[in-house]
């Protein structure tokens, strides 16, 4: 293991700006009260809680620059096979919540930092997806030839000029590749901090896909898997195809940004864009597995879990790991799935 300590860093991100719904904010509390720290401990590892990172508030301004620039909307150009969409036609500055999102990436970013320096496994507990610009950047910040492993039903790399919604947390992925055509206000402290490069991103169980964004995947070069792929060659193929793919060598570290709406509504109902047809309790586990066999997973985001949404589950005979008796359907996951990056090896 690169990690000689065994040893993890809690950190608790309540961010909840990146997306429009109440409840992912509470995500770190939940797990921690449902037993995080026994279940790290169970599976032979130390752990130190950082606490949460300061969510920064929105301040009035009374003249917030806006840069106004024409157009109507993405357009498609057709010609020679190549689709663009149309650039400066909306304003940075109407990301939703980018005040908040921005300052407070400033706040992960340095956490994160902090963390990763003490060559400790870095958790980080979101909140929304939004927190993956700031940890994924302070984890190739810290390790040269840093992989990404992106599990998710959704592509999150829309730019702002093709976002259907505005929400950031669907664009966290284009920015940390620094696909964005223009300065995003409130993440100046970014600029100059080395980007994720495509060749190094494996995107894992995507089909909840937008229009722009199949282009832009297409377009870049990341490596991607779609649930046909898995479908259609297995999990155990996958998995080695993107590991063979974005580390031949067999010698990076790694970080794992993992949604949970990856994994199928059946196992983790709790989250707020659920897409049908995703990740089974089995394969969800089988690529987390082979992921912790490769010993050189530096960092995991655990994000888009909200216990608002959550069901009650019925205690199991085969539920070995020191959880809360009456914890939830998606939280209990979240706590499996934690161990099993760990290296919780049989069962
Ligand atoms: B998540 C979406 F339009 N693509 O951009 C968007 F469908 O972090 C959803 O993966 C993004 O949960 C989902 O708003 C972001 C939408
Ligand atoms: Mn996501
Ligand atoms: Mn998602
Ligand atoms: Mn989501």
């Amino acid at each position: 293991n690169i990690l000689v300590n065994k040893k993890v860093s809690i950190i608790g991100i309540p961010l909840s700006e990146g997306q429009d719904l109440e409840g992912v904010h509470l995500a770190c509390d939940d797990l921690r009260r449902l037993g995080l720290y026994d279940v790290i401990k169970s599976v032979g590892w130390d752990y130190e809680d950082v606490g949460d990172v300061k969510i920064e508030k929105k301040k009035m301004h009374s003249n917030e620059k806006k840069i106004l620039l024409n157009g109507n909307g993405p357009e498609k150009n057709d010609q020679n096979g190549c689709v663009e969409y149309e650039e400066n036609n909306i304003y940075y500055n109407d990301i939703k919540n980018i005040e908040v999102i921005g300052k407070s990436s400033e706040n992960i970013f340095k956490q994160c930092d902090k963390e990763l320096k003490k060559k400790n496994f870095v958790l980080n507990i979101g909140g929304d997806h939004s927190i993956a610009f700031a940890t994924i950047l302070s984890s190739v910040h810290n390790y040269e030839n840093l992989k990404l492993v992106w599990i998710d039903a959704h592509g999150d790399i829309n730019v702002p000029e093709t976002s259907p919604s505005m929400n950031y947390h669907g664009m966290p992925l284009a920015h940390a590749l620094n696909l964005f055509k223009k300065k995003v206000p409130y993440f100046e402290w970014a600029e100059k901090l080395k980007h994720l490069k495509p060749e190094n991103v494996a995107l894992i169980g995507i089909r909840d896909v937008d229009e722009y964004e199949k282009i832009i995947i297409k377009k870049s070069n990341i490596h991607y898997y779609s649930m046909f792929d898995i479908d259609k060659h297995g999990m155990y193929n996958i998995c080695k195809n993107a590991l063979q793919k974005i580390d031949p060598d067999n010698n990076s570290p790694i970080h794992v940004s993992l949604d949970i709406d990856s994994i199928d509504v059946l196992y983790a109902p709790a989250t707020g864009t659920l897409a049908k047809g995703g990740l089974t309790y089995r394969e969800i586990h089988l690529l987390l597995k082979m992921l912790a066999d490769t010993k050189r997973v530096v960092c995991m985001d655990l994000v888009e879990y909200n216990p608002l949404m959550d069901v009650k589950d019925k205690k199991l005979h085969c539920d070995s790991l020191p959880i809360h008796a009456d914890a939830t359907v998606t939280g209990k996951l979240c706590l499996e799935m934690i161990a099993r990056i760990l290296g919780n090896d049989i069962a």
